[in-house]
């Protein structure tokens, strides 16, 4: 019985949670601020507080009926967002929405109807801000589950306001407020896998406060890379943008890659516009460049045979185009594409085996949170198909199975989208995420989940899709023990086969990140990151190493932070485990053997004849 707590019961724990928050020290997100007519929200590159209240100097303002705010993208942020209303009260009417990330004023939101409004930003679309509007008595309304569908599957027709609030881990601006809600875990907890992992894994602990680290207009701006070693399972390395190379040019550092020697890890900013180049062995930030508009992940084309092998692409997201970077010797933009027609917003995309074909998702294309998938021609950018469907709804990463098959996380959805490369269509939409009572289907969206899909790669022998599900509450899944899971999906038969959940019960821990690391003597871990926890968590897919997924398990948590303020470890987003062991590099870097860095042939050495081609017949 102890996996099947009822809804009531979670429904008790979020008031006893909320009461906890009210009984303790002022908790701006708890406690709502005195009534306004009219308010600023700036939006800011601060984690937890991304829409900044002038009011209140957090991200939830209360406003009398017939109020006003104005969204503001100006010098507190490097880049472009938008302000978008998700949710609502049933009896208003209002509708607040761009069709392109853009800066300055021009967005704001008069209240026609008291009750509590969500704001998100659909190219961020974990930065968000509140505002509670009263009715005529001065009380705010609670939030009802017509609003809120979430609600329901707690078995409550509603909930007052503010304990809807006290689950939200985005809503959490203070110190005491990130403690609440995010899973911050200590030395204790730290769990060691039985069998180690080969390399190391790199991890942008993109909330991790550094003090001094400052944006150009001297504010501080978040985040760092920390490097833990695979074998101990324990940090080895911490890089900043304290550095002199990335001074003003580092800020939420998002995600990263690697050159086929693995000399070179490349991390783009994703609320800036610059990327690094930072000397692996070292740590060493030894060059940064403006590229555009919040710039996303790093791939690199592996077709040893072109004359494009290791050409990266770099998607911006907060504009239309992917870009063509080179690193011979320093960075150089060989080309900037559109990745589909008109606006695109693309975000995470990833390369069949053979570099032909880059898969991208374009997370919104105007009005609404429609995205599409698009197909390009690796060396050219040229759109061989763009793909729109109604499960496509700010579509955000994609994994492809060697040349054949690609998994596109769509956080609107809930749905990964399978598309078949071979033909250019979308062949499947499959859910991941779960209601609060544990149910997933196509019917369930994201006002009912508050969970979204994030990144889905595949692993090296083609065998499973590992899907970061994250949770936008602290509400653990009575299924899973945890707010957030991995889901894993069988690619034979592209069902979700397990679900794990990630992270301690009552907290969030944000699972984002997720790429898969070679295990020593053979088999692969799926390296997790987790924006709202300090924890890097290693789960294997198949620990019987039967072939099957169903006993899939959290067998590793690295602690990132050393528990010092509550964002240390904090905000891991991106994850490459190095050497990069997926179908069509490692075989790159395996042919090197012998020349590279010292460290990085003892790694090579590690691997088995199927983790150094894991295309070879006999391996999958
Ligand atoms: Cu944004």
């Amino acid at each position: 019985m102890r996996n099947k707590r009822r809804p009531l019961t979670v429904l008790a724990a979020i008031t006893i949670g909320l009461f906890a928050i009210a009984s303790a020290a002022p908790v701006t997100g708890a406690t709502l601020p005195p009534t306004l007519e009219r308010d600023t929200m700036q939006l800011t590159d601060t984690p937890g507080n991304w829409f900044r209240s002038e009011a209140t100097g957090s991200p939830v303002t209360t406003l009398a009926l017939g109020g006003r705010v104005d969204f503001v993208v100006g010098d507190f942020t490097e880049t472009r967002h938008t302000a978008t209303l998700l949710i609502k009260p049933t009896t208003s009417q209002l509708q607040v929405d761009q069709d392109a990330a853009w800066r300055g004023g021009g967005a704001s939101a008069t209240f026609d109807a008291p009750g509590v409004y969500l704001f998100v930003c659909k190219v961020h679309p974990y930065m968000t801000g509140v505002v509670a509007v009263e009715d005529a008595a001065g009380n705010v309304p609670p939030v009802t589950s017509g609003a809120l569908p979430f609600l329901s599957h707690l078995g409550a027709a509603s909930l007052p306001a503010a304990s809807v609030l006290s689950v939200l881990p985005m809503i959490a601006p203070t110190e005491a407020e990130k403690r609440q809600k995010w899973d911050i875990q200590a030395a204790a907890d730290e769990l060691v896998p039985q069998v180690p992992g080969i390399g190391e894994v790199w991890v942008d602990t993109q909330f991790e406060a550094v003090p001094g680290q400052t944006g150009e207009h001297g504010d501080e701006k978040p985040g760092s890379i920390t490097v833990v070693d695979a074998a101990s399972s324990r940090v080895e390395r911490e890089i900043n943008g304290l550095d002199p190379q990335a001074k003003g040019r580092w800020n939420n550092p998002h995600n990263m890659w690697a050159d086929v020697r693995e000399d070179t890890v490349y991390n783009a900013n994703w609320f800036g516009r610059w990327a690094n180049k930072i000397d692996r062995a070292t740590g060493d930030v030894v060059e940064s460049m403006e590229v555009g508009q919040a710039p996303t992940h790093f791939v690199s084309d592996p077709n040893e045979h072109s004359a494009h092998f290791e050409t990266l692409s770099l998607p911006l997201s907060a504009g239309n185009n992917i870009l063509s970077v080179l690193d011979s010797g320093g960075f150089d933009i060989a080309d900037s594409s559109p990745t589909g027609e008109g606006r695109n917003h693309p975000h995470g995309q990833w390369i069949t085996s053979d570099g032909a074909q880059t898969v991208v998702p374009n997370m919104f294309k105007g009005m609404g949170t429609a995205g599409s998938i698009s197909i390009l021609d690796t060396e050219t950018n040229e759109v061989l198909k763009e793909i729109k469907a109604p499960a496509v709804q700010l579509p955000v990463a994609a994994g492809i199975k060697g040349k054949t098959k690609a998994y596109v996380a769509n956080i609107g959805s809930g749905q990964v989208s399978v598309v078949d490369l071979a033909s250019g269509t979308l062949t499947k939409n499959i859910p991941v995420t779960l209601t609060p009572d544990c149910q997933s289907g196509a019917q369930f969206g994201l006002t009912d989940t508050l969970q979204a899909p994030i990144q889905t790669p595949v692993s090296p022998d083609g065998r499973f899709v590992g899907v970061a599900v994250m949770s936008l509450t602290t509400v653990a899944r009575p299924c899973t023990g945890s707010a957030d899971h991995v889901a894993v999906i069988d690619t034979l038969t592209d069902t979700v086969v397990a679900r794990v959940g990630v992270g301690r019960a009552g907290h969030s821990a944000g699972t984002h990140g997720a790429n898969w690391q070679p295990k020593l003597g053979g088999g692969y871990y799926l390296a997790v990151a987790n924006q709202h926890s300090n924890v890097m968590t290693t789960v294997d897919p198949d620990p019987n190493s039967d072939g099957n997924a169903v006993d899939a398990a959290v067998v590793g948590r690295t602690i990132l932070g050393s528990g010092a303020s509550a964002t240390d470890g904090t905000g891991g987003q991106g994850i490459k485990p190095l050497p990069n062991v997926y179908d069509g590099w490692v075989q790159d870097t395996v042919a090197l053997a012998g020349t590279l860095n010292p460290e990085v042939d003892g790694w090579i050495a590690q691997l088995t004849s199927c983790q150094r081609d894991p295309s070879a017949s006999a391996c999958n």
